[in-house]
């Protein structure tokens, strides 16, 4: 299958990486829309939020016990925003889930 974050995720393409283990990998964002925007995903493929099911999902809790690990790092400390674009009217444009870490400034109060 040829998905841009697989490739990115075995390596094949070179990102820069902010955390990785068996499951997950977290790298910054090639067009960066705050201060921190990084972009956390499973390595194996999900398409999206609309694929995520009850045998798919153990990932998307660690996705979520990982993040705010992710933000300290990141020193989000005066918090930060979580958003995962998905399918057409989601403007989802990678067909690989995966959750923006949003944070660095005051954000946008606004959300579409
Ligand atoms: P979305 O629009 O929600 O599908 O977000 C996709 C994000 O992926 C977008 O913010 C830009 C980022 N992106 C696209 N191609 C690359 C790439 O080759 N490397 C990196 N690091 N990020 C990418």
């Amino acid at each position: 299958m040829d998905c841009l974050f697989c490739s990115i995720a075995k390596k094949e393409i070179p990102s820069a990486a902010v955390y990785e283990d068996d499951e997950i990998f977290a790298f910054r964002d090639i067009n960066p829309q705050a201060p921190v925007h990084v972009l956390v995903i499973p390595k194996k493929h999900i398409a999206g939020m609309d694929e995520v099911t009850a045998e798919n999902s153990d990932v998307i809790s660690k996705i979520f016990e990982k993040i705010p690990e992710i933000a300290k790092k990141e020193k989000l400390d005066n918090g930060f925003r979580v958003i995962s674009n998905c399918g057409e009217d989601g403007c989802q444009s990678v067909r690989h889930l995966h959750f923006h870490i949003l944070g660095g400034k005051k954000l946008d109060e606004k959300m579409c």
